[in-house]
């Protein structure tokens, strides 16, 4: 396969008049815009010193330009790294020391904090990006030529490295060809009939897989239109849906949106379909939301290091608290988490994954890499089983992680920031049901001092160490911490005991 960008562009529409992103109240960005807007942006890479290979990191707000810098990247042979808007000075640091990127792209208004950060890290170049075509690299790239040669790619060169947390604390770059992006998009495009009479109602962040790959190379892949959303508001993705056609989201988005009353089956009568992932989608959710609407959401299953693995069914049934079967391509297996031996079909076991989808492994981690695959599958963390109709569930998970409102946070990380802490001995971060973001983070803490027990002073001693939704939402104080005969800490006893701190 050529470069992903010629695989998409063989897909744009012939008129290339045709809407690609529509924001409501803003511009209209049309393939022709795509094209041209593409191909200035990576001219101005190379006008920059970005060669083939070279990584661009990019923290900035969600615009279009943002997805024009990802195709400018891709048809420069550049690997795109982009990273969430909420990550701290501390977080940044360590992307910009283990990926050394050629070029850092930042908000404007960040540009203060992170050029210094960017020096000392050795990074050689650092451009801006605002939400509305504001900034250096948008500006730079104004005189630059419409054409730009794409450069061809092989199935496995590198099109992104995308940063997920680890169970030990250090987060690792996952590494995604061209081929696995590919790969993935034109499955799903089939597998969800997407065609180029839709219209896909975009409202999540573009620094994740799910927004990024999923949503917009889909859209690309079809050369059909999205309505191009900042962000998340109920109201406004009220105001939004009877011009789509589908819309993706992560569990939150339609809890919040059943406890609108606006949010009616005639407002939606004419969709065609509401995809779910990233999280669990409650069976209560999944059976409130066709009550409502008489739509069945369609829940899928993926993660950063292999695009999406299953799906429920396009015409059959979609089946609450499943994930469906393993995609065209994608083969699934149940394992024994401690000695790999692969289980027979309805035992629970952890998930591995193998296929075009999986990435490449983490970079500059061969260990890891290596301790992540067995016999060529992909150890996803994630238990589950397999039925007899082939519909996956997952019923837990093998790492400890929580996932509110579909961002990952690693306990380990938040507990390594408290146990920083002068007023804290020792630290235990769980994650419990939320209504609304699914897991909630609580933090139990067993202070120095008997009798200390200032939760604001610990979350506030963290401001500037973790992006703001990795922040405990409740932190509790005992004098000792649950532990087993090992010495491990019972999170299952924590989890028991604070399961109601959200309801
Ligand atoms: C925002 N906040 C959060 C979260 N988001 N806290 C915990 N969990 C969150 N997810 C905090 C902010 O820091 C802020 O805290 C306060 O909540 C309000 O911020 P605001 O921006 O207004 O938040 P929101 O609009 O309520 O955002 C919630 C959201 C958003 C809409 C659910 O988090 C979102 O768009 N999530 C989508 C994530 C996603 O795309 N995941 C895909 C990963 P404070 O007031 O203290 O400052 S890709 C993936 O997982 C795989 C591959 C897959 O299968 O898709
Ligand atoms: P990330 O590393 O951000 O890509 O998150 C991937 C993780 O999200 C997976 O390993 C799962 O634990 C979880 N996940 C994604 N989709 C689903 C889903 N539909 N149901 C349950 N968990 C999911």
């Amino acid at each position: 396969m050529p470069n992903l960008y010629d695989s998409l562009r063989a897909n744009f529409p012939a008129d290339r008049r045709q809407p690609f992103a529509v924001e409501p109240d803003g511009p209209v960005t049309t393939y022709a815009d795509v094209e041209a807007r593409s191909a200035r942006l990576a001219n101005r890479l190379r006008e920059l010193g970005v060669e083939q290979g070279d990584r661009v990191a990019v923290q900035a707000p969600k615009s279009v330009d943002m997805l024009m810098l990802y195709l400018a990247c891709l048809r420069a042979g550049a690997i795109f790294l982009p990273l969430n808007t909420a990550y701290t000075a501390g977080e940044l640091d360590y992307f910009m020391r283990d990926a050394s990127p050629a070029l850092f792209v930042c908000d404007p208004v960040s540009l203060g904090t992170i050029a210094p950060l960017a020096e000392a890290a050795g990074v050689p170049r650092v451009e801006t990006m605002g939400a509305a075509g504001a900034g250096s690299l948008v500006e730079g790239a104004q005189g630059c030529s419409e054409l730009f040669d794409t450069v061809a790619m092989a199935d496995e060169d590198l099109a992104a490295i995308l940063y997920t947390s680890g169970t030990t604390g250090r987060s690792k770059g996952a590494m995604l060809s061209h081929g696995n992006l590919a790969s993935n998009c034109f499955t799903l495009r089939d597998y969800w009939r997407f065609t180029a009479e839709d219209v896909l109602l975009h409202a999540l962040p573009i620094f994740h897989t799910h927004g990024l790959f999923v949503a917009t190379n889909l859209v690309l892949a079809t050369g059909s239109q999205m309505i191009f959303l900042p962000a998340f508001d109920a109201s406004r993705v009220i105001e939004a849906l009877p011009r789509a056609t589908v819309m993706m989201g992560v569990p939150t988005f339609y809890i919040r949106l059943l406890k609108e009353p606006a949010f009616t089956r005639e407002l939606v009568s004419h969709m065609r379909l509401f995809i779910s992932g990233s999280a669990p989608l409650s069976a209560d959710i999944h059976r409130e939301f066709s009550e409502r609407t008489g739509h069945a959401i369609l829940e899928r299953y993926g993660m950063t290091e292999t695009n999406m693995n299953t799906s429920n069914p396009y015409d059959g049934d979609r089946i609450a608290g499943t994930v469906g079967h393993p995609l065209p391509g994608v083969s699934i297996r149940i394992a024994d988490p401690e000695s790999g031996r692969v289980l027979p079909q309805g035992e629970i076991g952890v998930i591995e994954i193998q296929g075009p989808n999986v990435f490449l492994g983490y970079w500059q981690m061969p260990e890891k890499t290596a301790a992540e695959f067995r016999d060529g599958y992909f150890i996803s963390g994630d238990l589950g089983f397999i039925d007899e109709r082939g519909y996956v569930s997952i019923v837990g998970r093998a790492k400890d992680l929580i996932i509110s409102g579909g961002y990952n946070i690693y306990p380990a990380e938040v507990e390594t920031a408290i146990d920083e802490l002068p007023q804290v001995r020792e630290s235990a971060v769980i994650g419990v049901p939320h209504p609304d973001m699914g897991e909630g983070v609580v933090a139990v803490v067993v202070p120095r001092e008997p009798g200390f027990a200032d939760g604001a002073a610990i979350t506030g001693a963290l401001t500037d160490k973790l992006a703001r939704f990795k922040m405990p939402r409740r932190v509790v104080f005992v004098d000792e911490l649950p532990k087993n005969g090992m010495g491990k800490v019972q999170k299952t006893v924590l989890r028991e005991q604070l399961g109601d701190s959200f309801s």
